[in-house]
């Protein structure tokens, strides 16, 4: 009777423990992620502003926008790329908007807008 209490006591301690580990792996897993981008993976920026100007040929809206802390930049007013056409239909003169966007080369491309 006894050997059968500390067998299944045993038992427990060992589910407790696998249990755990296995928590632990899925952290770890959660951590890597949220460091490690995929390789080549961008940072998107957040912002928000007014918008000043769209040249929906070239694809470019000009925005005067507040800080952007991801950058540790301050309040201004500069272009940004537009890849993706179907942001212009959320783009229009003077509406405040906030934005993503990524740093390509020497450009900054909106990928975003809300
Ligand atoms: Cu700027």
């Amino acid at each position: 009777m006894k050997k059968i209490a500390i067998a299944s006591l045993v038992f427990v301690a060992a589910s407790v423990v696998f249990a755990q580990s296995k928590m632990d792996e899925m952290k770890g897993m959660g951590m890597d992620m949220a460091k490690k981008p995929a390789a080549g993976a961008q940072t998107t920026h957040e912002a928000n502003g007014t918008i000043k100007k769209i040249d929906a040929q070239k694809g470019w809206v000009t925005i005067a926008h507040g800080p952007v802390n991801s950058l540790s930049w301050p309040p201004m007013t500069m272009s940004f790329k537009i890849k993706d056409k179907s942001l212009l239909a959320k783009l229009a003169l003077d509406k405040k908007v906030d934005f993503g966007f990524v740093k390509e080369g020497d450009d900054y491309v909106m990928t975003t807008v809300k």
